[in-house]
């Protein structure tokens, strides 16, 4: 809180509207680049990009926040697809530009890259796809509404492809402030024009937590639904939710919120009774997949402070095995948010930080934190450090699991699982493997199947329970081992004693998971998913795991015959063939893959030139490793809620 106090200070004096003048604008380029290339600035022209509109507007409202001016910040889908954006922040300065002859609205709405630069205090990201501005959404926009109380009055200017339809012109009066973006994005630049509620949902959720204090509201005219989300504890919040049902070993989250130098760090971190790690790591509220120097600042903390406690508070006498970085992250669930000046992002997906100054930043700052909580919580440190020699001891019984696996593997010749019906070509890059649910099902994926690119793997029922197995039980169940030999991967050991899954010898390069439609195929889907979000992460994220997707429906009237994945697909089908007399039309509900011949399954869900897959993100995964956990979890209250819930829903869609 102190932070903002101090910003909005120096706000005050040194960016008032009448400072915010021609020096602040710099780089002026066109938007008629924007609407040439696209994707160079929003990444993809595909329901990805159009959902970045969405987001690129909310940064800027945010970005106020930060400022320290904007309490609430509104989202609203209008019926036709066309989004608004609503803050109370400041509003944007609609005084004349000099230099320019235009107002900043103007040159805010127009010129590439002017939007930012005015306040060195908040925390602006100027690397990877976000920041790119609100003038590439007003580029990429068929319609653009600019709307801002400010100085008593209400301003408005108005865009059709990024041009001023005419000069700011005043509207009315307003005893408020604030702007109120709207945009109907252009049906020449984007492949749909369709917004997802429900990802819209969760970025805005994850958003609440990473800006404390602060209201953001969703509504879908659409469908009349809506909800508003509000963090007070943040990223203490984050972890809680995050965590599930899993039983926590220690009563609150640790928790971390300071600045160093121009980096402000906060972190929470929670651990529960489980075995897996789960850190979560954000940089001015982007998702860092791939984390980075303020992961890893984090982790030496939490090893250098536990290593230590582990050693005053003569723990470690009991400690046969040596131990690693990974022992002291079992159960840990961690969100580690920073914001920074100017943050250098990496990796082939630029998911990563780069920052160098930021590892010893956070390592401070988090190192601190945990030592007071090891002199001030001793029984709850305590805990920790006795799960750390667990973890240890668990890890050499898995590796002599594991090495014992691969060494049988190795006497019965290394050969490929039995139940795997392999593909002919010897390619990874264009083979393919569908694990599928149940015996009967893989034997008419074997019958329909393209047998030179396509192999398949039956998995029979549920695969072992992997929340609650120990690492060494994994290895010894039998489908878990067949994934493991079907898929050509290995779990080894760097130099650190920390575990990592070797891909190099990987079979194929898609791996297509394949369940009924139903619910029970679907928490199939979800325990495979797990599975591989635990311990084969690299896969997910190397965009190597797909989801197939069966048709719901086959719609028939005499030779007509039509395969729909959806219902607003089914109406438009029946409509199409039924005319005035839709009850000729035959409706065949498909629930699981049994129900297709061998024909069908290839021609529906197979057929690399027909069908649907769905590429799995580290983000799904996640989700599914979060109701997952929910599910199995020991605490009955919540997974009894969200099984009330969802089979509400499997009522209805039944
Ligand atoms: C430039 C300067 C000032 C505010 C903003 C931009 C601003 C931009 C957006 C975009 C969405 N919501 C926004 N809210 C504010 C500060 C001008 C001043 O000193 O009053």
């Amino acid at each position: 809180m102190d932070m903002v106090k101090e910003t909005q200070e120096n706000l005050q004096d040194s960016n008032s509207a009448d400072d915010y003048g021609a020096d602040n604008i710099q780089a002026l380029e066109g938007l008629e680049a924007v609407r040439k290339r696209p994707g160079m600035y929003i990444g993809s022209t595909d329901t990805k990009g159009l959902h970045h509109l969405v987001w690129e507007a909310v940064d800027n409202s945010i970005d106020e926040h930060l400022a320290g001016y904007c309490s609430h910040i509104e989202v609203i889908v209008h019926a036709d697809n066309s989004i608004t954006v609503k803050d109370n922040g400041r509003g944007i300065p609609t005084g004349m530009h000099h230099k320019l002859q235009k107002s900043a609205l103007e040159v805010v709405m127009t010129v590439l890259h002017a939007g930012g630069k005015f306040d060195k205090n908040t925390y602006k990201v100027s690397g990877g796809l976000h920041g790119v501005g609100i003038s590439c959404v007003n580029a990429l926009s068929d319609y653009l509404r600019a709307e801002i109380h400010r100085e008593g009055k209400i301003f408005v200017q108005e865009f059709a492809k990024g041009k001023p339809l005419g000069d700011v012109r005043v509207i009315g009066e307003s005893s408020t402030t604030g702007t109120i973006i709207t945009f109907r994005p252009d049906a020449t630049i984007f492949e749909t024009l369709i917004y997802e509620y429900e990802l819209l949902v969760r970025r805005v959720k994850e958003l609440s937590y990473l800006n404390k204090g602060l209201h953001i509201s969703m509504l879908d005219e659409r469908t009349g639904k809506a909800e508003s989300f509000f963090s007070e504890g943040g990223l203490q919040e984050f972890v809680r939710y995050l965590d599930g049902a899993k039983k926590p070993l220690i009563a609150d989250p640790i928790y971390v919120m300071t600045r160093r130098d121009d980096v402000e760090v906060e972190v929470a971190m929670i651990y529960n009774e489980s075995y897996q790690e789960n850190i979560y790591s954000y940089v001015n509220n982007i998702h860092t997949r791939e984390g980075g120097t303020h992961v890893r600042g984090f982790r030496s903390a939490l090893a250098r402070v536990f290593k230590q406690y582990g050693e005053d508070s003569g723990a470690f006498k009991k400690l046969k095995e040596e131990i690693s970085g990974e022992d002291f992250r079992e159960g840990l669930t961690a969100v580690v948010s920073v914001k920074v000046p100017e943050p250098q992002f990496k990796g082939q997906t630029k998911g990563e930080l780069g920052n160098s100054e930021v590892t010893s930043i956070v390592s401070q700052c988090v190192g601190d934190v945990l030592k007071n909580f090891c002199e001030e919580n001793p029984r709850e440190a305590r805990r920790i450090v006795d799960k750390v020699i667990l973890a240890a001891t668990a890890r050499h019984a898995a590796r002599k699991a594991r090495e014992m696996v691969q060494r049988k593997n190795v006497l019965a010749g290394g050969g490929l699982p039995g139940k795997l019906a392999d593909c002919s070509s010897k390619d990874p890059h264009e083979s393919e493997v569908f694990l599928v649910e149940g015996d009967s099902a893989g034997g008419t994926a074997k019958q329909g199947r393209n047998r030179h690119i396509q192999a398949i793997l039956p998995l029979r029922g549920k695969i072992l329970n992997v929340e609650k197995a120990m690492e060494h039980k994994i290895y010894e169940n039998e489908e878990i081992k067949n994934i493991f030999t079907a898929l050509g991967v290995s779990i080894e050991e760097d130099d650190n004693g920390d575990r990592i899954l070797n891909i190099n010898k990987l079979r194929y390069h898609k791996v297509v998971i394949m369940t009924d439609a139903d619910v029970d195929g679907s928490h199939i889907t979800t325990l495979i998913l797990t599975f591989f979000f635990r311990y084969m992460k690299p896969l997910i994220e190397n965009g190597n795991i797909y989801i197939a997707a069966p048709p719901l429906y086959l719609i028939k009237k005499g030779k007509n015959e039509r395969y729909c994945w959806n219902e607003e697909e089914r109406r438009a089908a029946t409509e199409e063939f039924g005319g005035n007399n839709e009850s000729a039309v035959k409706v065949q509900r498909y629930k699981g893959l049994g129900e297709m011949n061998a024909e069908q399954l290839w021609e529906t869900t197979m057929d690399p030139e027909r069908r649907m897959l769905r590429l799995v993100n580290i983000d799904d995964a996640m989700e599914a490793d979060r109701v997952f956990s929910m599910l199995m979890g020991d605490e009955v209250p919540p997974r009894r809620q969200f099984i009330e819930e969802n089979a509400k829903y499997a009522n209805v869609d039944a």
